[in-house]
C-alpha cells in the first residue's frame, strides 16, 4: 500500500521532504504542490522511491552485471582489483553489449507488439470483421499502399486494405532473409546502401528480437562490435516492422493528425465533472474511450450523477495519440501519473500497456480513483481489470466510462485539490500536415534550412527520468535550440514537457532566433512541433528521409540532431539506435549503463560514426548539450557549404 501505514515508511516521507525540496524535483507548475498534498495524504511516489534506492547498484549503472545464466549472477570489478571475467569466461565488453542489445530488443517488443495490434485490428477492419473501427483517411491509404507496390486505381478502400493488411502480416511472420518490405517502402535509398553493406538490414522484426536473444545467452555471441551490430538491426527494424506500422495503420483507421488546439497539466482536470484519464501507448482501446466519454449517453448518466458531464484527459503517449487526433488534453508527463491520481479528483484511470507505473493501484488505495486495466498482457495487482478487445471496443469502452460515472459518488472533496495550472497548445504536425502549412511542398522548408533562416532541425524525443529534474532538460534545450533558429520537432513525454511549459503555442515564436521567429510568426505555428506519440517518431525519420531525398543528399549530411534528454525506457533505446542507423548525431542526457566497457563506450560515441555516420553523445547538463548539438548542426552546414 502507498497509503503508509507502517511508522518507518511514514518517517521516510518527511525525511525526503527535507532532504530533497519539492521544487528541485520538477520544474512544472502544479508538481510541487502535488507532491506536498501526496506526502501530507502519506503516498509515496516515484520520486520516494527512487530515493528510497540510493545508491543505486554501481554494477547496474556501468552495465557490467550479468545474470543470464545461472552460473551468475557475476559481475566484473570496474577498478581491476576483482574478477575481470564472469564465471562462464565473458569479459566486461561482452557484458556491457549483450546488456545494452537486450535492452533494444525489449524497446523493440514493445513498439512492434503495439504495431501488430493495430496490424489486427486493420486487418479486420479490411475484411469486414470489426464494426467499431473503419478507413478514416483513405487518402493516406492509397498514399501508404503506393509506397509498396499496391495498386490503388480504381479499386475499393477496403481490396486496397487487404493487400496491404497481408503485406504487413507478412512482414511480422516472414522467414526468409529478404528485407522487410516496409523498410524497402520507407527507407531512403542511401540508407539501404549502407545497411546491406554492414550487414543490418532487417529482415523481421521478430527474428531480429529472438536473434539477439540466442546471441546473448550464454556461450554464443562474445564479440561486442558484433552484439552491437545485432542490436542496430533490430532497432532498424523496430522503426521500419514495429514503430512506423502503428503509425501509419493508427492514421488510415483514426486519422491523420492536423494541427488542433487544446491545454495541457493537471490544471485540466476539473471539480464538478467526472474526470477520465487515458494512459498508456495504444490508440485502439483510448479511441473508443473518447467517443464513449463524450457521446450524449455519457454526458447524462454523468448528469444524473450529479456532475457537470464528463472530462477526459491523456497521460503518456496514450495521451499524445488522443491529444492530436481529437485535441483531448493532457494531464502530465510520466513522472505525473501517481500525482494526477493524488488529485483527489479522478474517477478512473484507463491503462492499456507500457510506461504504467504497478504502484497506480496502491495510489488510488489512498483516494477513490479506480485503476482499470485493460489489456491480458498488462494486469496490475490492486487494478480493476476490464478486458479489452476489437471485436467488442463500443460495448467495453462504455462499461468503463459508466464505471467511472458511477465512481464520481465516493469522491472525497476534503481530499481534492486540483492545480489551476494549464497551459494553450497546438499540437497535431503529422509530417503531412507540415507539408500542407508549407502550401503542399517541402520546398519552402527546402529553401529556409539552405539560406540559413532555419539553421537545422532537432528531434527530441524520449522520457522523464527521476535522475534529473522533472521536464527541466527538455525545456532548457528545447529552449536553447529555438534561440538558435533550430526548428524542435518531438514526441512523446518531450511533447507533454513542452506543452505544459508554453513551447507548443504560436506565441512561443517570441523565444525563437530572428529567422525561426519569422517564419513561425507568417505562419501562424509555433517552434517547436508536436509530432506525436513514441511510435511516432519514425514521423520524424520520414521527414529527415524526405528532406535527404529531396536535397539529394544521405541523412548523415543534414543539419539535423536528436536528442533524448530525461530518456529512461528501453523503447528510447531502440528509437535512440534507428536514429543513430539513419546517421544522426543522438544526445542521451541521461547516462546508458554502458560506462563499464570503454570499447562499447568508444563504439557507439565514436568509431560508428565511421560506419552509419551518426552517433550518441552523452551529456547531464542541457546548456552544454545544447551547445554541442548546435556546433553539430553548424558543422554539417559548413560541410554543406550553406551559411552557418
Ligand atoms: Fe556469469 Fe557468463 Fe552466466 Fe553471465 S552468462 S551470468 S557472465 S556465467
Ligand atoms: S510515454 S516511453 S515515458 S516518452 Fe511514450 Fe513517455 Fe518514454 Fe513512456
Amino acid at each position: 500500500m502507498a497509503v503508509i501505514k507502517e511508522s518507518k515508511k511514514n518517517s521516510k516521507i518527511e525525511y525526503l521532504l527535507r532532504k530533497v525540496p519539492a521544487k528541485d524535483v520538477s520544474i512544472t507548475p502544479g508538481v510541487a504542490e502535488l507532491i506536498e498534498k501526496a506526502e501530507r495524504d502519506g503516498v509515496e511516489t516515484v520520486w520516494h522511491r527512487f530515493l528510497a534506492q540510493q545508491p543505486q547498484c554501481g554494477f547496474g549503472l556501468l552495465g557490467i552485471c550479468c545474470r543470464n545464466c545461472n552460473l551468475g549472477p557475476c559481475r566484473i570489478d570496474p577498478f581491476g582489483y576483482g574478477p575481470t571475467r564472469g564465471v562462464c569466461g565473458a569479459t566486461a565488453d561482452t557484458i556491457v553489449a549483450r546488456n545494452l542489445i537486450r535492452m533494444i530488443a525489449g524497446g523493440a517488443a514493445a513498439h512492434s507488439d503495439h504495431g501488430r495490434e493495430v496490424a489486427h485490428v486493420f486487418h479486420l477492419v479490411a475484411h469486414g470483421k470489426v464494426k467499431g473501427y473503419k478507413i478514416t483517411d483513405t487518402e493516406k491509404l492509397i498514399a501508404v499502399a503506393k509506397r509498396y507496390g499496391i495498386p490503388t486505381e480504381n479499386r475499393k478502400p477496403k481490396d486496397i486494405a487487404k493487400d496491404l493488411a497481408e503485406i504487413i502480416f507478412n512482414d511480422f511472420g516472414k522467414q526468409d532473409e529478404e528485407p522487410l518490405a516496409t523498410t524497402e517502402a520507407y527507407a531512403p535509398e542511401s540508407r539501404k546502401r549502407v545497411w546491406i553493406k554492414l550487414g543490418v538490414m532487417p529482415r523481421n522484426i521478430d527474428r531480429e528480437i529472438v536473434e539477439i536473444m540466442h546471441r546473448t545467452h550464454i556461450g554464443v555471441d562474445a564479440d561486442p562490435l558484433n552484439l552491437l551490430l545485432q542490436g542496430v538491426r533490430a532497432a532498424i527494424a523496430d522503426g521500419f516492422g514495429g514503430s512506423l506500422i502503428a503509425t501509419e495503420l493508427q492514421d488510415i483507421m483514426f486519422g491523420t493528425p492536423k494541427p488542433v488546439k487544446s491545454e495541457a497539466n493537471l490544471g485540466v482536470l476539473k471539480e464538478d465533472t467526472v474526470n477520465i484519464i487515458v494512459h498508456g501507448h495504444v490508440p485502439v482501446l483510448s479511441e473508443k474511450i473518447v467517443e464513449a466519454a463524450t457521446s450524449k449517453e455519457a454526458q447524462k448518466l454523468a448528469e444524473e450523477a450529479g456532475a457537470k458531464g464528463v472530462t477526459i484527459a491523456g497521460m503518456c503517449c496514450t495521451g499524445n495519440e488522443v491529444l492530436m487526433r481529437r485535441g483531448i488534453p493532457p494531464a502530465g508527463n510520466f513522472l505525473m501519473q501517481e500525482l494526477a491520481v493524488a488529485t483527489g479528483a479522478v474517477e478512473a484511470m484507463i491503462v492499456d500497456y507500457q510506461c504504467l507505473m504497478p504502484s497506480l493501484p496502491d495510489v488510488a488505495a489512498c483516494y477513490h480513483t479506480k485503476i482499470i486495466t485493460t489489456m491480458p498482457i498488462a494486469k496490475i495487482p490492486g487494478a480493476v481489470h476490464m478486458e479489452f478487445s476489437p471485436e467488442k471496443a463500443d460495448e467495453v469502452a462504455m462499461e468503463i466510462v459508466k464505471t467511472a460515472i458511477e465512481n464520481f459518488k465516493n469522491r472525497v472533496p476534503a481530499k481534492m485539490y486540483i492545480p489551476k495550472d494549464k497551459m494553450d497548445l497546438v499540437a497535431g504536425f503529422s509530417l503531412e500536415a507540415i507539408v500542407s502549412a508549407l502550401g503542399g511542398t517541402l520546398k519552402p522548408l527546402l529553401k529556409l534550412l539552405r539560406d540559413g533562416t532555419i539553421k537545422g532541425i532537432a528531434g527530441i524525443v524520449g522520457c522523464n527520468n527521476a535522475k534529473v529534474i522533472h521536464n527541466n532538460s527538455h525545456v532548457t534545450i528545447t529552449k536553447e535550440l529555438i534561440k538558435n533558429d533550430i526548428l524542435v520537432v518531438g514526441t512523446g513525454c518531450w511533447a507533454i514537457a513542452a506543452a505544459m511549459h508554453g513551447l507548443l503555442k504560436p506565441e512561443a515564436a517570441e523565444l525563437a532566433g530572428d529567422g525561426l521567429r519569422k517564419v513561425c510568426e507568417s505562419l501562424g505555428i509555433p517552434p517547436c512541433l508536436h509530432m506525436g506519440s513514441c511510435v511516432d517518431c519514425t514521423r520524424i525519420l520520414n521527414a529527415i528521409s524526405a528532406i535527404a531525398e529531396a536535397l539529394n543528399v544521405d541523412t548523415p549530411d543534414l543539419p539535423v540532431v536528436g536528442s533524448a534528454p530525461e530518456w529512461m525506457s528501453e523503447k528510447a533505446v531502440s528509437i535512440g539506435t534507428y536514429f543513430l542507423a539513419h546517421g544522426v548525431f543522438v544526445h542521451l542526457g541521461t547516462i546508458p549503463p554502458v560506462l563499464g566497457s570503454p570499447t562499447v563506450t568508444k563504439i557507439l560515441t565514436d568509431d560508428v560514426e565511421r560506419y552509419l555516420g551518426g552517433k550518441f553523445y552523452v551529456e547531464p547538463d542541457p546548456v552544454k548539450a545544447a551547445r554541442t548539438m548546435i556546433d553539430v548542426i553548424e558543422e554539417k552546414r559548413r560541410k554543406l557549404r550553406w551559411p552557418y
